[in-house]
């Protein structure tokens, strides 16, 4: 099955509103590579402003609360971001995972609120390097799905993430067979779950993606875009990894 590329940023917690010119020149990327899905995970303060201009670049959280409202201070429903501008929204990240003790049954919790409320996911999983030293990079991957795949999970509203933990903004990477070998089971895990389906839904490689080694890591087996971090920051950094996909 033919899955068109993703590449999506996320500034985490960076962004004011003068770094919108960045922004606007990611649009202006994307508006010039129509035949990909590009997406930027911004900050909630600066999803309203870009959403103003990005045109094809899609807007997106990067979270969102399980719940559709309540007692929750300082958290945002998924309702709320789409509102502001939103259409996608990150959840299951492994920041929140380590910083909030977020477990695999919240990002399911998270996704599921997220397609009620009309956006589209990007759902993310991957082991510690403690668990890749052991052995059990891919049953912790095959575990984290089973809990976090909704049923209904297909690929006009679902995006699965690979981001082993021990690859995030350290430079480091798996070899393109690494990646490889876990997006098959990753796809494989999925099937079991939501049958045909996940033949449609895109598998992203994260984690220390630049504009030196997208090219390579984009051209891997199974890997249907990118989830990027550091390298989103700036137009300069992260345009470059639009074209290698476009
Ligand atoms: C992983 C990734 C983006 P970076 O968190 O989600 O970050 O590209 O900085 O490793």
């Amino acid at each position: 099955m033919t899955r068109r590329k993703l590449v999506a940023g996320n500034w985490k917690m960076h962004g004011m509103r003068a770094d919108l010119v960045e922004v606007e020149a990611i649009a202006a990327a994307a508006a010039a590579h129509r035949q990909i899905d590009v997406v930027l995970a911004l900050p909630a303060t600066l999803i309203g402003p870009a959403a103003a201009y990005a045109g094809p670049l899609a807007i997106g959280g990067q979270d969102c609360h399980a719940n559709p409202k309540g007692a929750h201070t300082g958290c945002l429903s998924a309702a709320m971001l789409h509102e502001a501008g939103a259409s996608v929204v990150i959840v299951g990240h492994s920041e929140r995972r380590a910083d909030q003790n977020e477990t695999s049954q919240d990002a399911w919790a998270k996704a599921e609120a997220a397609r009620a409320a009309g956006l589209r996911v990007i759902l993310c999983c991957g082991e510690t390097e403690a668990e890749r030293d052991a052995g059990r990079a891919e049953r912790v991957v095959q575990a984290q799905i089973e809990k976090s795949v909704p049923e209904d999970a297909n690929g006009d509203w679902f995006t699965l993430a690979y981001e082993p933990r021990w690859a995030i903004g350290t430079g480091r990477t798996p070899t393109p067979e690494e990646i490889a070998s876990i997006h098959a089971i990753a796809r494989a895990k999925m099937r079991q779950l939501v049958g045909d389906a996940a033949g449609g839904i895109r598998i992203l490689y994260g984690g220390s993606v630049t504009g030196d080694n997208a090219a390579s890591i984009l051209a891997t087996p199974e890997v249907d875009g990118a989830l990027v971090g550091g390298a989103s920051l700036t137009a300069a950094k992260f345009v470059p990894i639009i074209e290698a996909a476009a």
